[in-house]
């Protein structure tokens, strides 16, 4: 296993979980998930987004890069819940905020193919990432395409760090299990991967 992963399995309780859904399914009521595309193909992506926070990860044809405003409303993103900035000062062992926090919605037939995180300039900080809702198979693999992988299941409350070496690693979605959970409606799955995109200055 590649350096610096971290599991937590069950780190948010039920009634934390049912929270959190809570909060994310108000704030998508303003800060809309939209469906982004792959850069050059402009190919729809599986997964519908959107973020939370001073920047937000946007993907279409003319390429990745993080923005302050959401694509489709032209709005500044909705502030990353409290909840989830604990979770970060709780687990990441750096000493700023996260910025961004990625909400990736999984229907049942959505996957998320072998990628590694590297849009972020702030390399040094961690991505921390929580599952709400059914349960996926999540893929790590190395710091090469071809590294061998392992497979793991995460469930809904299970929280999964990113950090050192694993930083870089490849990883990916090759399935979720729908209806395994009924926190998500629809049956589905939400990731929340909290980021710290540009580093800090200097003091
Ligand atoms: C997911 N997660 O679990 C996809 N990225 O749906 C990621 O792509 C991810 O879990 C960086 C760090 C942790 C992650
Ligand atoms: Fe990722």
């Amino acid at each position: 296993m590649v350096e610096g992963f971290r599991f937590l399995p069950e780190y948010f309780s039920p009634a934390a979980q049912r929270a959190l859904v809570v909060e994310i399914l108000s704030i998508l009521e303003t800060n809309p998930l939209y469906r982004g595309a792959m850069p050059r193909t402009g190919k729809p992506l599986s997964v519908r987004n959107t973020n939370l926070g001073p920047l937000g990860w946007v993907s279409d044809i003319k390429g990745y890069r993080y923005q302050p405003t959401h694509p489709e409303t032209g709005a500044a993103w909705t502030p990353i819940p409290k909840a989830l900035l604990d979770l970060w000062a709780a687990v990441s062992d750096y000493p700023h905020p996260p910025q961004a926090c990625l909400v990736n919605w999984y229907e049942a037939d959505s996957r998320l193919g072998l990628h590694i995180d590297a849009d972020e300039t702030a390399k040094d900080a961690p991505v921390v990432s929580v599952s709400l809702g059914s349960r996926a198979l999540f893929r790590l693999g190395g710091l090469e395409r071809s590294s061998p992988t392992s497979s793991m299941r995460l469930a809904s409350g299970d929280v999964v760090i990113l950090g050192g070496q694993s930083r870089r690693a490849y990883h990916g979605v090759d399935r979720i299990y729908p209806d395994s959970s009924t926190l998500v409606p629809g049956g589905g799955r939400i990731n929340l991967t909290l980021r710290r995109v540009t580093a800090p200055n200097p003091v």
